[in-house]
């Protein structure tokens, strides 16, 4: 583990040269909690409900935008409005994965308007390089609004029984993150990967790449196509920033009791990394 990810959040967010990296850090510390929720669901009202409930105790909302049956303006104008309210930030879980040309066209513009309302979203290296450099390229246009309130995360692994994402990969997601520091946040890995050597790049002495990682439930080891889990103090233990849980709050009986209980595992494990009294 990096000795970055003993510090503070507060710290980190006040060394940290990127904006979007800053201003997680910032929610984190102000609201107490490292959780994201993935909110799964199929509707709009669905989704502004869960991000209106869970807004106060989360830092992260990611979506799957695509598996909304009805997308629309007001889903993007009632997200946008939520995280304003509440304080967290966007995370479109898109996993871009093909040549730069068509990813550029599938992050800007396009049927979701990705850009407009996702502070932060995710790629697969499955295509190699190009697509972290094209991404990053867009982005950084003079003509993209959005300016330095975007950031990447990379899809370093996966936790789906017999995932692929591993060894070269994962190498080769630390090596992009290096290369494209600026746009690239960190990561999606279910451990830090700060110790990882890459052949190309080397790490800058402050390197604080942030680690998302996902599979993460209190009551269930997996589920029967593949999923595999651990707890929230185990992904923080292991490395995590920050813990994206699915099913485990929004399925739950009572979804707002469960984040609150995500909230203060992931919280107190935090705390017992950073070696501060709870
Ligand atoms: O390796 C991964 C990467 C991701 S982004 N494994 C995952 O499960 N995910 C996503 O995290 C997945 O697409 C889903 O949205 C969420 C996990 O949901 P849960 O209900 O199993 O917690």
């Amino acid at each position: 583990m990096s000795s970055a990810s003993r510090q503070p959040y507060g710290v980190r967010a006040q060394r940290h040269p990127n904006a979007l990296v800053k201003r997680l850090f910032e929610i984190a510390e102000a609201k107490k909690t490292n959780v994201t929720v993935s909110a799964d669901v199929t509707t709009t009202k669905e989704l502004l409900d869960l991000a209106d409930r869970l807004g106060p105790y989360i830092a992260v909302i990611k979506t799957h935008i695509d598996i909304l049956s009805d997308f629309s303006e007001e889903t993007i104008t009632g997200l946008t409005k939520l995280a304003e309210k509440h304080n967290f930030l966007i995370f479109e879980d898109r996993k871009f994965i093909d040549i730069g040309n068509t990813v550029q066209k599938q992050y800007h513009g396009g049927a979701l308007r990705i850009s407009e309302w996702a502070h932060i979203i995710n790629c697969s290296v499955l295509p190699g390089e190009g697509i972290v450099e094209a991404l990053a390229q867009t982005a950084s246009s003079p003509d993209f609004p959005y300016g330095p309130d975007r950031g990447l995360l990379i899809l370093a692994e996966m936790t789906s029984k017999g995932s692929l994402a591993t060894g070269e990969y994962t190498k080769a997601s630390v090596d992009y993150a290096r290369k494209y520091r600026g746009f690239v946040m960190g990561f999606i890995s279910t451990r830090a990967l700060t110790e990882v050597q890459t052949d190309v790049t080397t790490a800058a002495e402050d390197e604080d790449f942030v680690v998302f990682t996902t599979g993460v439930n209190l009551s269930s080891k997996g589920d029967k196509l593949g999923q595999q889990y651990q707890t929230p103090r185990s992904a923080i233990e292991r490395g995590a920033d920050f813990i994206i849980a699915g099913r485990g709050i929004y399925a739950a009986p009572d979804p707002v009791e469960a984040v609150k209980q995500y909230r203060q595992e992931g919280w107190e494990a935090y705390l017992a990394r950073i070696g501060a009294s709870q």
